[in-house]
């Protein structure tokens, strides 16, 4: 039996999606013979309240200088990071010289900001594809993997920080107890980490079990990250939900008794309680909930195929490669998946191997369908495809029902 990650506790599966490639797995044609596959279970732990994976790939066959998602892609995203940099920077850096740092900083998209203001920054960042872009545009970064040993170094070279950044990363860290560690050494008595990650709360409600890959070891609550940090000390003292990435939360922590604790916290603890976040039965009733929407889509895409449609898939994204593996979807239901990333196009898609086609095959070749595997990013995709819409094309979602767009 696996221990949990967090507390220790024995820990069993809740749903088991079989043996998966890697959701940034794309690969060439001469790669398919040894591609790599682990098993991907995830399991509620009752004691502590953490989701979690049951095993994790190595972080370097995830993480390398061959990483292909660039936080940049999205114009949202990056609108939403400059909000949040200003967040930080009109609240959270009161003294002369501020100090900020952010683990995962990927191409820079958030600390772009920083560097713009003239702030003291340093983003950690262990994908060397990925780093070198944000390097390039001037941003102060390190390509290693954060933990504590990396926080003390920070604090030795450059003292302690004011905020300790990080976005859609902790999720990823199966050491979470070293990173945590490390914030605890890295923040000044009166600094605060800020993060965010996809919600717990909203992928049970939404069924978006596509946010399960290799790289999300973890599901947080409000309850499973204020248990952990307690450990070390520290303490959430603000949440405040988030609609990217189809529903996150943003955690606020700082040092036990620092800063005061808004009422909101106990508030978001209580509606977990409520949605049942603490359940066993919660977990039953999503692995069914997964079942039914692998059931229907998988229909869908039958009869459009049997009807002679043509369906594209649109954003080859990570979260993609559970849905494709998971449901079985083949090159014969979807023609190609189209992505704007040039490090994905040419590629064939990890584990099914459906082709990475670049964006401009969908515009100068409408399919009948388009399948929404970038269904984070909705409102700017719309937007940008009226013309696809317009014409006739409809657009296929499977959050947070499999459905056919009007
Ligand atoms: O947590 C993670 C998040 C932040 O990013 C990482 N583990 C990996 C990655 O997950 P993802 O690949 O599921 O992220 P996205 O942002 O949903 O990926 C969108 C994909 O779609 C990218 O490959 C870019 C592409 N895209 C596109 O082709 N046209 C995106 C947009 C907005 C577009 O208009
Ligand atoms: N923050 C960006 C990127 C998220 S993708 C955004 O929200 O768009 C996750 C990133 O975390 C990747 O770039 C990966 O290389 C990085 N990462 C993974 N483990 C890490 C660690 N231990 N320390 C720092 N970065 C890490």
């Amino acid at each position: 039996m696996k221990s949990c990650l967090i507390c220790k506790s024995p820990i069993e599966p809740f749903i088991n999606f079989g043996n998966m490639p890697l959701g940034n797995g794309f690969l060439l044609p001469e790669q398919f013979g040894d591609e790599y596959h682990f098993p991907m279970r995830v399991g509620f732990c009752a004691a502590c309240g953490m989701v979690q994976l049951l095993d994790q790939p190595d972080r370097e066959r995830m993480f390398h200088e061959n990483y292909a998602f660039f936080s940049g892609t999205s114009r949202y995203m990056a609108h939403h990071f400059r909000a949040f940099a200003d967040q930080v920077i009109t609240s959270r850096l009161p003294g002369k010289d501020p100090f900020v740092v952010e683990m995962g900083s990927n191409d820079g998209i958030m600390l772009q900001n920083f560097a713009a203001s003239g702030i003291r920054h340093l983003g950690i960042e262990p994908s060397k594809n990925v780093a070198q872009v944000a390097i390039e545009k001037g941003i102060t970064t390190i390509t290693d993997f954060f933990d504590a040993d990396v926080a003390r170094r920070i604090v030795a070279e450059h003292g302690q920080a004011d905020a300790f950044l990080a976005a859609n990363v902790m999720c990823h860290i199966p050491y979470l107890h070293s990173i945590v560690e490390g914030i605890g050494i890295l923040l000044k008595p009166t600094g605060v980490a800020m993060f965010e990650d996809p919600y717990l709360g909203d992928v049970i409600e939404k069924t978006s079990y596509d946010q399960i890959y290799d790289e999300h070891t973890f599901l947080f609550s409000v309850a499973s990250i204020s248990y952990l940090f307690e450990q070390y000390g520290m303490e959430v003292i603000d949440v405040q939900p988030q609609t990217t990435h189809g529903g996150s939360m943003r955690y606020v922590i700082a040092h036990k008794g620092a800063l005061p604790v808004l009422p909101h916290v106990a508030a978001q603890k209580k509606k977990e309680q409520d949605i049942g976040l603490h359940l066993p039965e919660t977990y039953s009733r999503f692995r069914r909930n997964c079942e039914s929407s692998r059931e229907h889509l998988m229909a869908l895409l039958r009869d459009l195929k049997s009807r002679g449609k043509r369906v594209v898939g649109y954003g080859a994204t990570s979260k993609s490669t559970t849905i494709i593996n998971y449901c079985g979807i083949t090159p014969d239901l979807v023609e190609f998946i189209s992505d704007t990333t040039p490090i994905k196009q040419g590629k064939f898609s990890p584990g099914a191997h459906i082709p990475v086609r670049p964006y401009e095959e969908f515009v100068q070749n409408y399919p009948d369908f388009a399948l929404l595997f970038a269904w984070n990013h909705v409102h700017e995709i719309m937007e940008k495809e009226e013309s696809f819409r317009v014409g006739g094309g409809k657009w296929i979602v499977y959050v947070p029902q499999v459905a056919i767009l009007d």
